[in-house]
């Protein structure tokens, strides 16, 4: 099929997206923290990977209670990353170089050091008291509410200024906006308005899915607490109303830009996620789930990786199951890891010594050959890993620490939990960017506000960057061959052998175009029977190692393998 037939096509289907943790991406002025200056210095290695989208977080004045998802001023930038001017230039020097800016869109809470909520607390009767949720003391103590970031577990904060709790689902400086009032949601429209005036590209709506909740705060039983997707409707997230917002923001200023609009859909169903992105329907572009990131993970006393793995089956399942969501109407997204989980190549792929490379490779494979916009992380491009921190005084992040604070006033198992932090803390992404062999990687002259990895005098930028068999080198061939072959873009997408517990393969097919995917998921190497449709002899566009043994109708894999082939025609 050619690209010009190909009907709804759109720049946000076809962008790669690129998210960068500015705390953690270059620091120009030594004091150990990534800055705007330091992004603009950067931009033309951004340019050189051949990525299209650029998403930061957030970059708005905060006090930094969660890293800046704590927003003190929404039209103001953070002072340690610099000023206005510095985000003028970054948006310009971005745009010159053909690359999107997107930013984070934190609007289910803010900082409570924002002046709505200095204003809020002040009185019963102050004009912004409804733009935050408020259970006045005389009625007793508030239906639970659980925290994500709270010490003591608790969504309810009681402030005595007026007698009254306000909720937070975040930490106790993130307090909860009032979705129901439509004056907060006018100026919340303003704001956006005020970006996209500037000419950014698009948002990434942080815990989107969190602004509609039941106001009536009804009893939140133990049966309620069940971590699957889908299952927090209407307590604290995914009320029904989540669409009437969605859809009045588009009508109030999505429709008027030409930008993407991405939900992060934590606790949503495949129903509810594709109402969202059903074009007809007037929301946002597209969501991401978490049902992905939910694999491997242990539920307790508290979210674990667990340390057997993952089970391929199941991987291959829940991301089938996604893909269809959005096959025909709507588009998805596709991601492996972000700020808030462990390193993509930690946790799917396998970071010993021996299979880091090839595991890293295979994992990018897969994200650039689904059907759904892929967003990778900064530093999957050059194979970054978990850090391991052994030492609580380590970490920097609100989630581990106060998560520690509540298992050690719980008398619970804080050795177990350090233990497995190494596997799961959201710190692990978060470690500085990896730029050079040098003491702090490159990053900063000064102290980095968060240890570097050791390991970056072995994966590194500079190091990367003149080895053409690097990860690096393979990340950019993958995007050349991605935008070469619409069928990649927007080929249908067909899972294979859904039982094999080692290979995750399928086909991407437009037209009488058709390209096999196969992806050793494993540190083994085996035979696997060549589909079909293919013979043995087709055109290899990918492959992560040099060689690639084929047999008649079966190809040797080796460990952590990854082949992209395409048809010369179908049988
Ligand atoms: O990170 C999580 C738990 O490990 C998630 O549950 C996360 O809290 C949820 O996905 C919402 O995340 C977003 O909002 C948070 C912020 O801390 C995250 O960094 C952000 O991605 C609060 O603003
Ligand atoms: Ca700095």
């Amino acid at each position: 099929m050619k690209y010009e037939d190909i009907p709804n096509k759109k720049w946000w289907k076809e962008a790669i997206v690129y998210q960068v943790y500015p705390r953690s991406f270059k620091d120009s002025n030594a004091d150990g923290i990534g800055d705007l200056r330091g992004m603009i210095s950067k931009m033309d290695y951004l340019q050189s990977l051949g990525i299209d989208v650029v998403w930061i977080n957030p970059v708005y004045a905060s006090p930094n209670d969660d890293n800046g998802y704590d927003i003190s001023d929404y039209q103001d930038i953070m002072k340690e990353f610099g000023t206005m001017e510095d985000f003028d230039e970054l948006l310009d020097g971005l745009h010159k170089r053909n690359i999107r800016l997107v930013m984070d869109l934190v609007v289910n809470h803010t900082s409570d050091e924002h002046e709505w909520f200095r204003q809020s607390k002040s009185s019963r009767k102050n004009p912004y008291r409804n733009y935050y949720h408020w259970w006045p003391a005389e009625k007793g103590r508030p239906p639970h509410r659980p925290s994500f970031f709270d010490e003591k577990g608790s969504g309810w904060q009681y402030d005595r200024k007026t007698n009254s709790f306000y909720l937070h689902i975040f930490s106790i400086k993130q307090p909860d906006l009032n979705w129901e009032n439509p004056q907060l949601r006018k100026e919340i429209y303003d704001m956006m308005r005020f970006w996209f005036d500037k000419g950014v590209d698009g948002f990434r709506m942080d815990a989107i899915t969190f602004i509609a909740k039941d106001e009536n705060f009804p009893e939140f039983t133990e049966d309620a607490i069940q971590e699957e997707y889908g299952e927090w409707s209407g307590y604290y997230a995914s009320h029904p109303r989540l669409h009437d917002y969605l859809h009045e923001m588009h009508k109030e200023v999505l429709y008027k830009y030409d930008i993407m609009a991405v939900a992060e859909g934590p606790g949503i169903s495949p129903e509810e996620a594709h109402k969202i992105v059903d074009p007809s329907r007037h929301e946002l572009n597209m969501l991401y789930h978490f049902e992905g990131m939910g694999i491997g993970y242990v539920w307790g006393e508290f979210k674990r990786v667990d340390p057997d793995g993952y089970d391929l089956v199941k991987f291959k399942e829940v991301y089938t199951k996604w893909n269809d969501v959005f096959a025909r109407k709507g588009w998805g997204t596709i991601y492996l890891g972000n700020h808030d989980q462990p390193r993509m190549v930690s946790r799917w792929g396998n970071d010993g010594a021996e299979f880091k490379a090839p595991s890293a490779k295979m994992l990018i494979t897969f994200l650039f050959t689904m059907h759904a916009t892929p967003f990778f992380y900064f530093g999957d491009e050059i194979g970054m890993s978990n850090i391991r921190f052994d030492k609580i005084s380590d970490y920097r992040d609100i989630e581990t620490i106060n998560m520690y604070k509540q298992i050690k006033r719980k008398k619970g198992d804080v050795k177990r939990f350090l233990e497995n932090q190494k596997g799961s803390a959201r710190d692990n992404s978060r470690t500085p960017f990896q730029w050079d062999g040098s003491p702090n990687a490159g990053f900063t002259k000064g102290v980095p506000w968060l240890k570097v990895n050791p390991n970056h005098t072995e994966y590194n930028v500079e190091l990367q960057d003149e080895d053409p068999d690097s990860i690096l080198n393979y990340f950019r061939k993958m995007i050349r061959v991605r935008k070469a072959h619409p069928v990649l873009l927007y080929g249908f997408y067909h899972l294979l052998d859904k039982e094999h517990k080692q290979v995750y393969a399928y086909t991407r097919t437009l037209g009488d175009e058709k390209f096999l995917i196969l992806l050793n998921f494993s540190r083994e190497s085996l035979d696997y029977k060549i589909p079909g449709a293919f013979r043995h002899d087709e055109e290899i566009l990918i492959n992560n190692y040099k060689t690639c043994e084929q047999h008649k109708d079966k190809i040797h894999l080796q460990p952590y393998q990854g082949i992209v082939m395409q048809a010369k025609q179908i049988s």
